[in-house]
């Protein structure tokens, strides 16, 4: 499991560039994942450095580098990413609840540029986040 900082060092790193995103290439099937879900718009992949005994990320199939970027015509794929979070949630058994997160930027702790849901759950989180 990586530890926070190197997740603190990994954002204030991060960049936005075209070239494929770590995440394009998994739904791209060039590199492999975990699925748990899988549609014309987005997918769900098992988290690589999981938080909570069950952690996915809910990731749109279109490179938008982060929350952000999205723009007023993305009202509907976002409420789908929404939707697809909660019904895999549901999946995983996260009936106790479950937190859904996105990270934006340097101060939000973004590594990957390209927008994604946290999901976590089957652990009691804390608040507030550190
Ligand atoms: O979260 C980015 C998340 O992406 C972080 O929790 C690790 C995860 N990650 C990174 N590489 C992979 C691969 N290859 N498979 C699955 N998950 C991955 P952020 O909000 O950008 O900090």
């Amino acid at each position: 499991m990586a530890d926070a900082t190197s997740e603190v060092t990994k954002a204030q790193q991060m960049k936005v560039t075209e070239s494929p995103s770590i995440f394009t290439k998994i739904i791209n099937k060039e590199i492999p994942g975990k699925f748990l879900h899988e549609d014309d718009l987005c997918v769900a992949l098992v988290d690589v450095n999981p938080q909570a005994p069950v952690h996915f990320l809910v990731v749109p199939r279109q490179q938008i580098p982060g929350i952000s970027y999205a723009k007023d015509s993305d009202q509907a794929l976002l409420g789908h990413l929404l939707l697809v979070a909660r019904k895999v949630a549901e999946q995983q058994h996260l009936q106790d609840g479950y937190r859904i997160v996105i990270n934006e930027g340097k101060n939000g702790c973004q590594s990957v540029p390209h927008l994604h849901i946290h999901v976590l759950g089957k652990r009691q989180l804390n608040w507030p986040p550190g």
